[in-house]
């Protein structure tokens, strides 16, 4: 046997700037150490493919045909990139087989298209059936978290991931209906169905048109199912992650700000929306920046029906309801408050007869006059006094827009707090199933801090699929004696290191913040010097206000400017007492609940901060947790959604991100005890201080 030789009639795989992978086939024996392998491709051209030891490495070998098609990527002989494209796409160009395993991962290509493989019935086929006996589909892996709780006595959780578009919502929503249709509540409380509730309420104020998904979630999520002694539901819990507040200011071009706003202006001729002062989406300037406020196929005035029907089925009342739509419209009338800058520059005012403002502080129950004034002033507190400065027209608007921020960010916890309210259960709650629906690795044309944060939050979900997949799996055969070989796999760390250590990025961010003339320019230099450290950081050659972040997943670009004031998130005292003193009830509710803990002093800073691991050695006697299951997508070929995709390349990429390391196993069902995950994926790295 000849390692180094390869034979005719062999077929490879060879890199294509077009298909991105080409098949060819060897028409002559080739030897180690010859420069060129004599191939040709599925259409008889003749190929010289150059090869040598450094740059041209021999091609990927191809499958055999009998192979290709499998549904579990680990049966096949080779496993590369190549080779989990062609089987993907061959199983997708079949009706129906959108899912693949990988292992123990499911690989879902997003359809973008209603399959009628979800109805009541097919939950049904897979009730109470084996994982491997039945073609892969999400109520596989629900199923097999169902069977586990309930058979083996564990927590579940079930980890839905892929970048942004993926389909990881509706995955989740999938999820989630298959345990309310198994674990039916066996009395008359429809708890069930009060958990499914919750995603049209969330749906409505925490997602919102982006360029890569007219539904992305802008946040992320994990609920908790519980259920009874008897594997009945009984309630839910969700845990919520850094809402992306900028978009409640601010929305780039085609983009929108959250459904509810739209839902609400096109509700706003309803008699009992009347007092509201709304008018089109088009004439308010939070929900108008991105130019179009339409989404094709979306009736917002049905879907906000919708929210309302949901929010009753949870139990909302009306007039907390109405009181939420109250807060909703507030923030519209506040980015609409005109600021007027006086002729020194340094001053601004805000006239009394502003009818945004009028409307604004009617809605809220708030003292006009006291708002008119700490819109353009602010308290100074040295150590000697007090005193009272004038803002300039362009930080008065900044503090207007962190309000604005502040408001929604806490109507959003609101509406989640009372959600789980209603979703408490009184008896005891014997085991549960979780899902994590985290917003997924995010590129835009324009990259921000809200990207870097969501890309953060991916590296570190990445981390911890590796970590526990990998690390821990390879120590365990390592331990058992098991004969295997020791895979490389893309360890991260270095890239969070970049991020969260000291000097890291978040670092100097936090530095430059305290530096009372900070810049992003400022902070962009200081990052620049720091770089050599790192193999994952660029400075752009062509910017000297951006900087490159190499991530697990692709190369991301961010642009330095706002970074700062998104990091210090300033919002003044004084407006919030103004609130705080509303004479409604639920508003008033609002703004005092957490200040208890964190009292906002004059600037309340809300920095995203790593908090470091705490590495706990798997200790088989605390396998407190959980069993669990992965659920990893990818996105469609582009001819599947002409308009979000025009590059070939992308499903290359987009496996990429899903398929940053290969299995050249399937671990067994016993070492995924070993992945606690609710503990570390209560993310408690993102921690808000
Ligand atoms: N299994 C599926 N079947 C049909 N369409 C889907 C499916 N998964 C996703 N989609 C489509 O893709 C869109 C984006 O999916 P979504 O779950 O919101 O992505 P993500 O949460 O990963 O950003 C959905 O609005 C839906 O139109
Ligand atoms: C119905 O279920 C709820 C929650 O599990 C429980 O508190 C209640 O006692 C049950 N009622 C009946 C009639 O079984
Ligand atoms: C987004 O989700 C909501 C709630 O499920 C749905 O009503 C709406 O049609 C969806 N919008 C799009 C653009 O898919
Ligand atoms: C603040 O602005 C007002 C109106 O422009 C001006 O009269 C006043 O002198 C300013 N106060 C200070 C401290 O600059
Ligand atoms: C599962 O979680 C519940 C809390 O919901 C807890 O009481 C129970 O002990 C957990 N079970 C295991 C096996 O860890
Ligand atoms: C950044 O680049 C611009 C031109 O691209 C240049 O004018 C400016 O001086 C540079 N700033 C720094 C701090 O290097
Ligand atoms: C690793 C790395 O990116 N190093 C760069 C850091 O910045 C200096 C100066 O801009 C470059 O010369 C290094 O190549
Ligand atoms: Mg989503």
């Amino acid at each position: 046997m000849c390692l180094l030789c390869v034979f005719q009639f062999t077929r490879v795989w060879i890199p294509d700037p077009e298909d991105v992978w080409k098949a060819a086939e060897i028409v002559k024996d080739y030897k180690e150490g010859e420069p060129v392998l004599h191939l040709q491709l599925e259409d008889e051209t003749p190929l010289e493919y150059p090869v040598g030891p450094k740059s041209n490495p021999l091609p990927f070998l191809r499958n055999p045909d009998i192979l290709v098609g499998e549904n579990d990527l680990t049966a096949l002989s080779y496993l590369h990139e190549p080779a989990v494209l062609h089987n993907l796409k061959v199983r997708f160009l079949e009706p129906n087989h959108i899912y693949t395993y990988c292992g123990i991962v499911l690989v879902a290509i997003n359809p973008y298209d209603q399959l009628d493989i979800y109805g009541e019935e097919v939950i049904r086929a897979y009730s109470g059936q084996n994982m491997g006996d039945m073609d892969p589909h999400i109520f596989a892996v629900a199923e097999e978290a169902y069977k586990q709780m309930a058979r083996d006595e564990r927590n579940q959780s079930i980890i839905v991931s892929g970048e942004s578009g993926a389909g990881k919502t509706v995955s989740a929503k999938y999820a989630m209906r298959f345990f309310a249709t198994v674990g039916g509540s066996a009395n008359d409380t429809n708890v069930e169905e009060k958990v499914l509730a919750s995603s049209p309420i969330m749906e409505a104020i925490g997602n919102a048109k982006t360029t890569r998904n007219d539904n992305s979630s802008r946040f992320g999520k994990y609920i908790q199912i519980g259920f009874s002694r008897h594997y009945n539901i009984i309630g839910a819990n969700m845990r919520t992650y850094l809402l992306e507040k900028s978009r409640v200011v601010f929305q780039a071009e085609d983009e929108r700000n959250y459904h509810i706003f739209y839902q609400l202006c096109a509700s706003a001729s309803l008699p009992e929306f009347k007092d509201l002062g709304l008018t089109s989406a088009e004439d308010f300037t939070f929900t108008s920046l991105g130019q179009n406020i339409f989404i094709e196929g979306v009736d917002d005035a049905e879907d906000f029906e919708k929210t309302r029907e949901a929010f009753t089925l949870l139990g909302i009342k009306d007039v907390s309801q109405s009181s939420i739509f109250k807060v909703v419209a507030s923030i519209l009338h506040l980015g609409n408050i005109e600021i007027c800058s006086e002729r020194d520059g340094e001053s601004c005012h805000v006239s009394v007869h502003d009818v945004h403002l009028q409307h604004f502080c009617r809605l809220l129950g708030v003292d006009l006059p006291q708002m008119e004034h700490w819109l353009c002033h602010r308290k100074l507190v040295t150590a000697s006094e007090t005193y009272v400065k004038n803002m300039s027209s362009q930080q008065a608007a900044n503090a207007r827009d962190a309000l604005a921020k502040h408001i929604y960010a806490r109507m959003f916890d609101w509406i989640v707090e009372h959600i789980n309210n209603m979703l408490q259960t009184s008896s005891k709650q014997h085991s549960f199933i979780g899902v994590l629906d985290i917003y997924g690795f995010e590129t835009f044309e324009i990259n921000s801090f809200e990207q870097f944060c969501i890309n953060y939050a991916n590296e570190k979900l990445q981390q911890q699929f590796n970590s526990h997949v990998f690390k821990l799996e390879q120590a365990e055969y390592i331990k058992e004696q098991i004969p295997w070989t020791l895979i490389d796999f893309y360890d991260n760390q270095p890239c969070i290191d970049l991020i969260e250590a000291r000097l890291g990025i978040l670092d100097l961010l936090d530095e430059e913040c305290k530096v009372p003339k900070g810049t992003d320019q400022n902070w962009a230099q200081k990052l620049y010097k720091q770089n050599s450290s790192s193999a994952h950081f660029q400075k752009p050659r062509m910017s000297n206000t951006s900087f490159i972040i190499i991530h697990f997943a692709d190369k991301v670009e961010y642009q330095c400017e706002g970074f700062l004031e998104k990091n210090r998130d300033t919002v003044y005292e004084e407006q919030i007492n103004i609130l705080k003193a509303s004479q409604f009830q639920l508003v008033a509710d609002l703004f005092h609940e957490k200040s208890d803990t964190a009292p906002p002093a004059k600037s309340s800073r809300v920095n995203v901060r790593s908090a470091k691991p705490t590495p706990k050695a798997p200790n088989k006697e605390h396998r407190k947790t959980v069993g669990h299951q992965i659920s990893y997508e990818t996105r469609p070929p582009p001819e599947n959604r002409p308009q979000q995709r025009s590059d070939p390349q992308q499903l290359l990429m987009d496996t990429k991100h899903t398929f940053p390391v290969l299995f050249p196993y399937t671990p067994s069902a016993l070492s995924l005890e070993t992945l606690h995950i609710p503990a570390s994926l209560c993310l408690d790295f993102l921690n808000r201080v």
